[in-house]
């Protein structure tokens, strides 16, 4: 199979992110955009590009057939979905295929499957990965999920298995608050998600989260490239990423690695997808359900295994064999991410879009900046608010640590609030620094007054610094007159 042309059928960093790539390897690129876009990078990026409607993403970006269309128009061999919109859709990926167009992920049916969280649980039971303890069916009699909780112990937790990020969870803590809970649980998901399937874990306190890269091509063959920390998240929103993980040790990250690789492999898996798991306190680990797509936190892996991921896509898109062996792939060196948001941490993280009156990136060695965005631009509201990912790069954590405090200090925005500054406080907060965190470190260490209390300290510095260079300075001056 050759792939000549691809079209991306997304906007912003990503589009950008795969067409780089797609440059490299010598094959041209079809931008999709919404009017409101017309003029954004990604379009300018592309080969060519084709306007697809309003700004509303389901007047736009989501119209599958449509896109498909386009494809089949300007003679496209395949169609990279980015993450997010169509990138998870079966009946989309499903619709690429039957029009003989390549698409750049796995089969439906696989996208399928991890998109029900109990479909996973089922695919995957007989491969002996660690679960967290519950069932693995759908729940509605109260008096059957009394005696599941009294027998795994509380709190537990109600998930929807249409759910996922999650959307439909709720705790409980005591056997009395079950009823109207579940209640609630189920007209939820039946609301958000038209399916009202609901199941019971046993509620793991206080873990992290890390997932696992994979990739997989045509051939059986099925890599994993290591985890990625990403328990740093305010509401499910994920803010910074690591890879590695400072907490795993080699065995545990090779039983993790296997365990991944046994999910790929449950659901016939082809191209890069996340398995992500827990662990708890006791570093225990436990599957919690795959992600069908590339993620946003890629660039860390891509840091650490020095693999171009988005190449690997689409080499096993086009059938060809992974290059390289589990037994070749090492961990070198340390990568962290930030997202950067117009969102203002000043005011509970709510979306600060507006004019990018300026907007200046950091540059240097060990640094990425993966961008969707220039200085002048207006920030559409129309969709998710992420301006690029900060990524940076050391042979240690530390190292890693201090270009990302540095890089945030050179990346300069104005016109919007974004979240850099409550990723420096992040970075210089003792908790991360010690990587002593789970997935309560938001909640645990964040205040918008601690966020001042930190830039406060910092201006004082900056002034008692300014203060002893004049005082030095006029020294240097009155010499010669004495
Ligand atoms: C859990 C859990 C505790 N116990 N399952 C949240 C997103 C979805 N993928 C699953 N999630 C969780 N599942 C059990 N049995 C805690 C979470 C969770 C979480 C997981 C990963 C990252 C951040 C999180 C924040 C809150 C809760």
């Amino acid at each position: 199979m050759s792939i000549k042309k691809i079209l991306i059928a997304n906007r912003g960093e990503i589009a950008i992110r795969v067409m780089k790539t797609a440059q490299k390897m010598g094959i041209k690129t079809v931008a999709i955009y919404s009017t409101i876009d017309r003029n954004a990078p990604h379009v300018r990026f592309a080969d060519e590009a084709v306007c697809i409607g309003d700004p509303p993403s389901n007047e736009s970006y989501l119209l599958g057939s449509k896109i498909i269309k386009v494809a089949i128009d300007l003679q496209v061999d395949a169609i990279h979905p980015g993450y997010g919109f169509l990138s998870e859709n079966a009946a989309f990926a499903e619709e690429v295929e039957q029009n003989n167009i390549i698409f750049i992920g796995p089969k439906s049916e696989a996208i399928k499957i991890m998109g029900s969280k109990l479909a996973a649980k089922d695919a995957v039971k007989d491969y002996g990965i660690p679960m967290v303890p519950g069932i693995d069916k759908a729940i509605t009699d109260i008096n059957k999920a009394k005696e599941i909780g009294k027998k795994i112990g509380f709190p537990i937790l109600i998930k929807a298995s249409a759910g996922g990020g999650g959307k439909g969870m709720r705790v409980v803590e005591k056997e009395s608050d079950l009823e109207s809970q579940m209640k609630r649980a189920i007209s939820e998901a039946t609301s958000a998600f038209g399916d009202g399937s609901v199941f019971i874990e046993k509620y793991v306190a206080s873990p992290r989260h890390i997932e696992i890269q994979v990739m997989a091509d045509t051939h059986g063959n099925i890599l994993h490239l290591f985890e990625r920390e990403c328990s740093i998240q305010r509401r499910h929103q994920k803010v910074v990423e690591e890879a590695p993980s400072s907490v795993l040790t080699p065995e545990l990250r090779s039983k993790m690695g296997e365990a991944a690789v046994k999910v790929a492999q449950a659901c016939n898996y082809v191209g890069a997808g996340t398995v992500e798991f827990l662990l708890d306190e006791n570093h225990n680990f436990y599957f919690l359900e795959m992600n069908t797509r590339l993620q946003v936190e890629h660039p860390v892996t891509e840091f650490i295994t020095g693999i171009d991921l988005v190449e690997l896509q689409i080499r096993v898109a086009r059938g060809e064999k992974l290059p390289i062996a589990q037994k070749d792939l090492k961990i070198k060196g340390h990568a962290l991410e930030l997202r950067v948001y117009a969102e203002d941490p000043l005011n509970d993280f709510l979306p600060s879009v507006g004019h990018l009156d300026t907007y200046i990136l950091p540059e240097g060695k060990g640094i990425r900046v993966d961008n969707g965005f220039e200085e002048g631009m207006d920030i559409p509201i129309y969709y998710d608010p992420m301006l690029a990912k900060l990524i940076t790069y050391g042979e240690t954590r530390e190292e890693a640590i201090q270009l990302m405090i540095s890089a945030i200090d050179r990346y300069h925005v104005e016109g919007v609030e974004t979240t850099l500054p409550f990723g420096k406080y992040v970075f210089e907060h003792e908790a991360f620094r010690s990587g002593d965190f789970d997935t309560h470190f938001v909640k645990d260490y964040y205040s918008p007054e601690a966020l001042k209390g930190a830039k406060e300290q910092e201006a004082k510095i900056a002034a008692m610094i300014a203060l002893k260079q004049y005082i030095e300075d006029q020294k240097i001056l009155r010499l010669p007159i004495q």
